[in-house]
């Protein structure tokens, strides 16, 4: 018997039929992006990744293939009008989304025959001052000698890394997780990949707790967190997220927060905060946060242990995209009309305030530090071109400094006396403010590479340099010292998009957004 898609190949050759994206998509991609498009060898082929793919587009991806990939050219088997065709059917979300079970996450679970741990450093570099530069442009990473700056491995990661990688406490382990749900284990000390698992279908970031024993997924598709044990990667537990009244949400971000040894979820479709417990003796259920006659606002799943063990924290309207104070008392999150942030006290599980900030806020990259004795804030804002920056005591904007157009990520150190704030859309993305954390002034408007996006900063461990990335397919990292802000050495990287450093991450940094 002639299997269909031979028999309709045969059809097409002969000109008799025209064949349908989904005749293409069968032909051509699934064997590599799977038949349900959900990825294979290939990323998944659906809108929720599709549509953060920077760079080429879609149809010129079809057309030409990708660079240092394994994706081919197909424009001597489609013609102009088949390839748009296909790139709009793989932006068409998909009917169903199977189930991502335990048992399916565990079935992907793969580890490196190659790995060997090391005992010791195989380098002679500090490991707290080791960098990690996330290259967007062909998928890697590269492992910075922070003093040297000299390139100790650069190592293939899962296609499209999003949000910061996640470091054990001791520096040595570092996760990294794809848009497409992979998470990778890297061991730093031994310079190797020690596996990869797909917890998910559609991720959106991960968070490491305290202890460094687990590691958590917050997942659009399904909607689900998943909990992965840092030792193995194995699967702890798929956490469905349902809210109070019966509303599967997506997970927007989940964070660590250490001092309440437990994680924070933002849900994106349910007006609710969820907090989950990593510490086995956590009290019922966070008892010793509650203030006593605040004690009826809080919901317990009871578990075995306290351990994953959750609360929810009812909240007016879903928020995303968390600011926490350094106590991790309170959370500051983006109200979704673009306009204001709502300060949330985590304690008593409560909104307490909220700031105008409108143009869309960043809240996630927010900073703080001391000012004249009280502890202030900035964020960026995405549609405006300016940084807010408020003082935590009060929740009143003290300030807003104007910027030449609209940032994405701010940066500084404990022991610098500048904020970096880039510029990352509109005519003016090749510039990089620094600002004055005292004056609140604009001291020096950098412009390394004009025409060139000019983006994220990260410090040394010490903060005397500070590394930004020049955020193109044939770009750098520039590192300059922090405070002449003088050009010191400029890196090739291919796309380099978000650096981070063992020490600066691990101290939860003064300067670092986690
Ligand atoms: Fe990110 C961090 C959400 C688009 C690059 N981004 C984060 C985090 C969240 C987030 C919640 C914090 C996670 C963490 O580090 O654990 N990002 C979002 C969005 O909602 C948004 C606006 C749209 C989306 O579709 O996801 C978005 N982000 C982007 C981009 O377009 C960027 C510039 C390029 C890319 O790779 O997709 C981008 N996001 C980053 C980077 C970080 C990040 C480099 C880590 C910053 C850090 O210093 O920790």
């Amino acid at each position: 018997m002639i299997r269909p898609i031979v028999f309709s190949s045969i059809l097409l050759l002969a000109g008799i039929v025209q064949a349908d994206p989904a005749q293409h998509y069968a032909s051509y991609c699934a064997d590599c992006h799977g038949a349900d498009r959900l990825g294979g060898a290939g990323p998944a082929l659906i809108p929720q990744t599709l549509k953060r793919m920077r760079g080429p587009n879609l149809e010129g991806v079809i057309a030409n293939g990708r660079a240092a990939t394994q994706m081919p050219a197909f424009n001597a088997e489609l013609d102009a009008q088949a390839i748009t065709d296909l790139a709009t059917y793989l932006k068409t979300p998909l009917d169903t989304v199977p189930d991502w079970t335990s048992a399916h996450i565990t079935e992907t679970l793969w580890r490196d025959p190659g790995y060997r741990p090391a005992d010791a450093p195989v380098f002679d570099a500090d490991p707290m001052n080791i960098t990690l530069v996330v290259e967007t442009g062909d998928h890697h990473v590269s492992v910075l000698d922070g003093d040297t700056f000299d390139v100790l491995d650069r190592f293939e990661t899962p296609f499209a890394v999003h949000g910061g990688p996640k470091f054990t406490p001791d520096g040595r382990y570092v996760f990294i997780m794809s848009r497409d749900g992979w998470v990778q284990k890297y061991d730093i000390w031994s310079l190797q990949q020690v596996g990869r698992v797909r917890a998910g279908l559609n991720s959106r970031n991960i968070a490491i707790s305290r202890d460094g024993k687990h590691l958590a997924v917050a997942n659009y598709l399904p909607m689900t967190l998943t909990l992965l044990s840092t030792a193995d990667l194995s699967v702890e537990r798929v956490m469905p997220v349902i809210s109070k009244s019966g509303v599967h949400s997506r997970v927007s971000a989940v964070y660590q927060a250490p001092q309440r040894d437990s994680f924070i979820l933002a849900l994106k479709d349910a007006p609710e905060i969820w907090e989950v417990a990593t510490d086995p003796d956590a009290d019922p259920v966070y008892e010793g946060f509650v203030h006593s006659q605040e004690k009826d606002m809080i919901e317990a799943i009871p578990s075995s242990e306290g351990l994953f063990a959750r609360r929810r924290i009812e909240i007016a309207e879903p928020l995303d995209d968390f600011f926490f104070t350094d106590d991790y008392r309170h959370l500051v999150g983006a109200a979704r009309d673009g306009k204001r942030g709502v300060v949330v006290n985590l304690n008593v599980g409560r909104e307490i305030a909220e700031l105008p900030l409108p143009g869309m806020p960043h809240l996630g990259s927010g900073i703080s530090w001391e000012r004249d004795g009280r502890r202030v804030m900035a964020t960026p804002h995405l549609k405006e071109g300016r940084l807010s920056v408020i003082d935590t005591g009060n929740w009143r904007v003290l300030k807003s400094i104007d910027t030449d157009g609209p940032g994405f990520f701010l940066r500084s150190h404990e022991n610098s006396p500048y904020i970096w704030a880039d510029v990352f859309f509109g005519p003016n993305r090749d510039v990089m403010h620094v600002i004055d954390k005292q004056s609140l002034e604009v001291v020096k408007t950098l412009r390394p590479e004009p025409g060139a996006t000019v983006a994220h900063v990260e410090f040394t461990r010490d903060g005397s340099r500070a590394l930004v990335s020049v955020w193109e397919d044939d770009g750098a990292v520039i590192v300059y010292d922090a405070n002449t802000l003088k050009e010191l050495r400029r890196l090739p990287m291919r796309k380099p998009s978000g650096k981070y450093n063992v020490f600066n991450k691990i101290t939860f940094s003064e300067g670092t957004s986690h």
